[in-house]
């Protein structure tokens, strides 16, 4: 198949095939109850998509700050694509305007200097009820979104690679 062809079906998110995917999911441990919710979802929707479970590592995380760092140690096992999972919940001091822009930042610079695809599941909510809502609630499952991001990014980084 071309890579017009091959690149034809990826825009049309037809046969999102990961069965030759190698992906990192780093979760952060704070507000765990909805990073694993998203971590549960990311999990289905990678198996749904043809990724092996020996082809999923998982690597926990104090916190949303030191995902940027997990996805360093991540990108050491050679995955092709990483996923940083992590809540934020806004509290009364401005530690989340601060947290929020650095993980931000640092998936973006990741982004930059990595050779492959960090996808930014990463919640920033103003409380629990809205972080719910999108962990599995009435707006769906950020993890899931998330999983077919990494499929999708991954396969075409090896389009362009292979080609
Ligand atoms: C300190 C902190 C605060 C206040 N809130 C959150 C949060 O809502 N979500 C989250 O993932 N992490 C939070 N943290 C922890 C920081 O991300 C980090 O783990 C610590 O500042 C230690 O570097």
């Amino acid at each position: 198949m071309s890579r017009v062809e091959k690149n034809k079906k990826l825009n049309n998110n037809i046969d999102l095939d990961g069965s030759s995917l190698k992906i990192s999911i780093v979760v952060s441990k704070w507000n765990s109850k909805i990073t694993e919710s998203l971590y549960n979802a990311s999990i289905q929707k990678l198996k749904k998509l043809g990724v092996k479970s020996k082809n999923i590592h998982r690597i926990n995380v104090t916190g949303s700050f030191e995902l940027i760092f997990g996805c360093k140690i991540a990108n050491k096992n050679n995955p092709d694509s990483i996923i940083a999972i992590g809540s934020l919940i806004k509290g009364e001091t401005k530690h989340f305007d601060f947290i929020s822009n650095a993980v931000t930042n640092g998936i973006k610079d990741l982004n930059i200097f990595l050779e492959i695809p960090v996808i930014f599941s990463v919640l920033t909510d103003n409380n629990l009820e809205q972080a719910i809502n999108r962990s599995g609630g009435k707006y769906g499952n950020k993890g899931e979104e998330a999983a077919i991001a990494a499929v999708e990014m991954a396969l075409l980084n090896k389009m362009y690679i292979n080609n």
